[in-house]
């Protein structure tokens, strides 16, 4: 079994502590992956040093070479993308072909973030007074540490990884302790493209030691992390007292809504995609149904239908629609809020229970699951489950699903089912998300729009698009007077 370190001041390196922990097929958990470095604060700090120096000399390269460079990560990841698949599927478990799109989203970020680095505008504009220059324009911030999760372990370090780079930070990253191996080979990719090495540090390890280390190094001053809404209130509180930039994207309680006038095929195309697909675990998963009574009965009966045929199974072998889940403590979440949904009343039509069976033996798999009857505002309906369980919810009419779909503390993404496009145009400005999508699921964000989500989603910042270049740059503006006299602004200007 292959033994991997860190990359830490230019050296793959192995841990301070000595310590490893093993990386494990959550399909088959006999199969481990490699071995990978416990890291300790000891290893962040030399990781720190020597970012600094990256830092010093990356920020006075010159912005359209270091969109060169994240040009060259782009190819090499279409180069390698079906072994990059198919290492990512081994050791976190969704279908190669949502893993497929997972390095696509990497090489989407990449290329445009390869061309951010010819423009990264700035403004020019007039200034108040005679012959004199006023113009903004943008500075990289020094060291960023990245903390990302498990679920698309390409696409979310890329889209952290490359704007920061293309606005000429170090980057300190630390993936998941359940997707090493991704990390690692993303960090190899980018040395064989050329990125000079100290401006990138990887350093392996568990959120309470590695990341706690990251966040609180005084010379980190920018902080990106994705996941739970509980971790991201502690980052939250440290950055907070430290006065760092920090971006936050966390939990989800997603509804696709399904009025009356709906076309049925394509939600129920859209449903299984947005409910089951990554087994459920993404922060854009469709959590929640809210459905309009017309057409409730006849969704549900075609729903139970096609939810018995998704075939379970290990996610490289041809004919699998869904994977198992990450780990033992998250299968072990999706059944306690079976026992909740019980309780309180709702209905089980489809799953409840783990799947097993020959190969799915040695594997985390949960039976695609779900409730009718689910109540507003119960826990089911209001709390983050991270797998693959649909509450189904019964509206009269679309006020009350715009109300049920805006009565939760997240805010990620919503979806609307509609023939009415005054209506769709109504969800735009009504629903309260980051991103709605009108007739299609509650996932499909592309790389080149921004990303991110209201209330308890996230901190008000977005990841994506152009927003994200402001967040890993500081905004600079220059004055150049030319009168050759003291020129007092907002005294001398009228
Ligand atoms: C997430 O849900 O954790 O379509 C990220 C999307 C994906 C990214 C999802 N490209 O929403």
């Amino acid at each position: 079994m292959t033994t991997f370190k860190n990359f830490i001041a230019g050296q793959w390196v192995e841990p301070t502590t000595g310590d490893y922990f093993d990386d494990i097929n959550p399909a088959d958990t006999r199969d481990v992956v490699g071995k990978f470095p416990k890291s300790g604060k000891a290893d962040v700090q030399r990781a720190v040093e020597s970012a600094k120096k990256g830092f010093a000399l990356w920020k006075r390269t010159p912005a359209p070479a270091r969109g060169d460079i994240l040009r060259k990560v782009g190819d090499l990841l279409v180069a390698r993308k079906e072994e990059i698949a198919t290492l990512m599927t081994r050791e976190m478990g969704k279908p190669l072909a949502e893993t497929r799109g997972d390095v696509q989203e990497g090489i989407d970020t990449a290329y445009y973030a390869a061309v951010e680095g010819r423009r990264m505008f700035g403004h020019t504009v007039p200034s108040e007074l005679r012959n004199k220059w006023a113009m903004s324009f943008r500075r990289p911030i020094g060291v960023a540490g990245l903390i990302t999760p498990f679920n698309f372990p390409l696409a979310i370090p890329t889209w952290k990884m490359f704007p920061a780079l293309a606005c000429g930070n170090a980057v300190i990253f630390k993936p998941a302790e359940d997707v090493p191996h991704t990390g690692h080979v993303l960090v190899e990719i980018l040395l064989e493209a050329g990125l000079p090495p100290e401006v990138i540090q990887l350093v392996h390890g568990f959120g309470e030691t590695v990341g706690a280390a990251i966040v609180e190094h005084p010379d980190v001053p920018v902080i990106s992390f994705t996941g739970s809404t509980e971790t991201g209130s502690k980052v939250g509180a440290e950055c907070g007292r430290m006065h760092k930039r920090l971006s936050l994207e966390m939990g989800g309680k997603n509804a696709m809504i399904v009025l009356d006038d709906a076309d049925l095929d394509l939600a129920m195309d859209g449903l299984l995609w947005g409910a089951f697909g990554t087994t459920g675990q993404r922060c854009t998963a469709t959590s929640r149904l809210i459905v309009q009574k017309g057409v409730h009965d006849t969704l549900l009966d075609r729903l139970g239908a096609r939810v018995a045929k998704l075939k379970l199974g290990d996610g490289r072998k041809q004919g699998t629609d869904v994977g198992p889940l990450i780990h033992a403590q998250s299968r072990e979440k999706v059944e306690r809020y079976v026992g909740i949904g019980k309780k309180e009343g709702a209905s089980l039509v489809a799953g409840g229970d783990r799947a097993t069976g020959k190969e799915l033996d040695h594997g985390y798999f949960f039976q695609p699951t779900i409730f009718t009857g689910v109540k507003a505002g119960s826990r089911l309906e209001q709390e983050e489950i991270f797998g693959p369980l649909l509450s189904v919810i019964r509206v009269a009419d679309a006020d009350e699903a715009f109300t049920v779909n805006n009565d939760v503390k997240y805010g990620l993404s919503s979806s609307l089912y509609t023939r009415d496009v005054n209506l769709a145009f109504r969800a735009l400005n009504e629903l309260d998300n980051g991103i709605t999508y009108v007739n299609a699921p509650t996932i499909g964000a592309e790389a080149h729009l921004p990303f991110g989500g209201v209330k308890q989603t996230g901190n008000g910042h977005r990841e994506g698009g152009w927003e994200v270049y402001e967040f890993y740059s500081e905004t600079k503006v220059g004055y150049v007077d030319y009168s050759g006299m003291l020129q007092r602004a907002q005294i001398d200007n009228y």
